[in-house]
């Protein structure tokens, strides 16, 4: 009902710390189109593409990591592995020329999912300023 979906939409623009749906993508037991994955991270395509090519890199372990604000020194390491990712994966796609890597972090900037991604995007001439 109402109710519900408003609950929903309330968690969905505050940083909880409960599980994610992202939970489920690293399990498997929501099916996802995987472009890469190694021991640390996964690179699967997201299920509303705002281009051509739109991945989203995550950590498999959030380990607090729910947006890049919240980051500390010991996450140092993971988010040079995930930047490192986005970058192999761009190759892959065939984008490496012409690509764009985007965090939204926080209510202001539209995250909706709480658990830190990288968006890589490309496939079509990007416009600069983001929306
Ligand atoms: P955001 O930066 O938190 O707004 O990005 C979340 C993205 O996760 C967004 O682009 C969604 O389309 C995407 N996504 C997904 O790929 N699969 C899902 O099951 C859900 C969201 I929920």
């Amino acid at each position: 009902g109402n109710e519900e979906a408003a609950a929903k939409a309330a968690a969905e623009i505050a940083d909880t710390g409960a599980p994610t749906i992202f939970d489920k993508i690293i399990a498997k037991e929501i099916p996802s189109t995987i472009v890469y994955e190694d021991d640390k991270v996964l690179a699967f395509r997201d299920v509303n593409p705002q281009a051509p090519v739109h991945i989203l890199v995550i950590p498999k372990i959030r380990d607090g990591l729910t947006q890049l604000g919240k980051a500390e020194p010991r996450h140092a390491e993971v988010l040079g592995h995930l930047l490192f990712a986005a970058k192999l994966v761009a190759e892959k796609e065939g984008i490496v020329d012409g690509f764009r890597v985007v965090i939204n972090n926080g209510p202001e900037a539209c995250q909706s999912v709480y658990h830190l991604h990288l968006h890589v995007l490309g496939g079509r001439q990007l416009k600069w300023p983001p929306g």
